[in-house]
């Protein structure tokens, strides 16, 4: 079998990756359609070295397309969505609109992918600093449940698009050269700095990426007790977050068999030479499939607790590819049908 593609938001950071990933990956796409806004129209992209041209999505673009894979911001997701559930096709969501819903799935392959099975027509991608967390934490969660989570996050410029990794690369040059870099996409000048993370402030005292760390984790295990404290800050790296990350158990969770358990976990690649004081690197994250997990330790404050460090790409990973995983298993266990009850419009 082969499928109706389309992808929402194809001109974008993760859109690009998108189309790089269903031809890299042979997803079995019997015709892809590239929907964007309307300034994109007229643009074309290149998909298995045909020319395809950007549509300005419209009331007609779901017609005949069996799934949809959206990544235009949740405003986006949040006008087209019903539409394209409405014209019979599924949606593997990317942004924020969706996730918290009761009746939207929110899946990472490599953890909960049966809860795919009850969706009705939209599917939501977490959050690329949560999925990268639940990679990397969900085998030890297996194996003794984590109590409480305290991180910190490193995150790159691409979490908030492409025309933010190009104004970070713009404004380096601008302060390499003497000038003073006007703030445009970002609040301030990411280059040769660092802020806590741009999303609104709550009232609460944490950002709204910070309570996605923590809302979207524990649905995602399906741990509703689950402790989780988070400070996100964006720094001046093109594509690959990084995470330090504090798990506290019950019983003491030896470092050893953290790694061990890390060294064979799917979707994880242990790095680390403590000789050497290699560890995960943003860079040597970026443009990898895998979730680089290393720098894993006892911490030295409590008999419980672990400190494990990780990068992993943005863009793949926290985003792209985590929604072909889905769409792969869609199609795997014969789960992408069309809803058949809407009780979430
Ligand atoms: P466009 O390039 O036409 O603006 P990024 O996250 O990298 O900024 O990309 C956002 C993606 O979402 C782009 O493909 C962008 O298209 C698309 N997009 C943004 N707003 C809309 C909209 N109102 N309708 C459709 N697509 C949109
Ligand atoms: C960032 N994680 O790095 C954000 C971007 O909920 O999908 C994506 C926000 C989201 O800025």
């Amino acid at each position: 079998d082969s499928y109706r593609v389309a992808i929402l938001g194809a001109t974008g950071a993760v859109g690009t990756e998108l189309l790089e990933l269903l031809e890299a990956r042979n997803f079995p796409v019997a015709d892809l359609k590239l929907l964007a806004s309307e300034r994109s129209a007229g643009r074309t992209m290149s998909f298995k070295g045909e020319d395809l041209p950007v549509e300005a999505v419209g009331d007609r673009s779901f017609d005949n397309v069996d799934l949809v894979l959206a990544s235009a911001g949740g405003s986006t997701s949040k006008a087209w969505a019903h539409k394209v559930v409405d014209a019979g096709a599924v949606v593997i969501d990317n942004s924020s609109a969706f996730r918290m819903n009761p009746e939207v799935p929110l899946v990472v392959p490599e953890v909960n992918p049966e809860a795919a099975a009850t969706h009705r027509g939209i599917i939501a991608n977490p959050n690329c600093t949560t999925i990268l967390m639940a990679v990397a934490v969900w085998p030890l969660h297996q194996v003794q449940p984590v109590q409480r989570i305290v991180v910190a996050t490193y995150q790159s410029a691409s979490g908030a698009g492409a025309r933010a990794m190009e104004e970070v690369k713009t404004h380096s040059r601008e302060i390499l050269e003497g000038e003073s870099p006007k703030p445009g996409i970002f609040p301030y000048t990411l280059a040769f700095n660092l802020f806590p993370h741009n999303s609104p402030m709550t009232e609460v005292g944490y950002c709204e990426e910070e309570l996605k760390m923590l809302n979207e984790t524990r649905k995602i295990f399906g741990a509703s007790e689950l402790r989780v404290s988070a400070t996100c800050v964006r720094v001046p790296v093109l594509r690959a977050h990084s995470e330090a990350i504090n798990l506290e158990f019950e019983q003491p969770f030896p470092p050893a068999k953290a790694k061990e358990i890390l060294a064979t976990a799917p979707g994880v690649k242990l790095v680390e030479d403590w000789q050497a004081n290699y560890f995960p690197m943003p860079i040597e994250a970026s443009g990898r499939d895998e979730v680089l997990v290393g720098r894993i330790r006892q911490d030295i404050s409590h008999p419980c607790g672990l400190e494990l460090w990780l990068s992993g790409d943005q863009i793949r990973k926290g985003a792209a590819l985590n929604a072909i995983q889905i769409a792969e298993l869609l199609v795997e266990r014969n789960w992408l049908q069309p809803a058949t009850e809407l009780s979430y419009k």
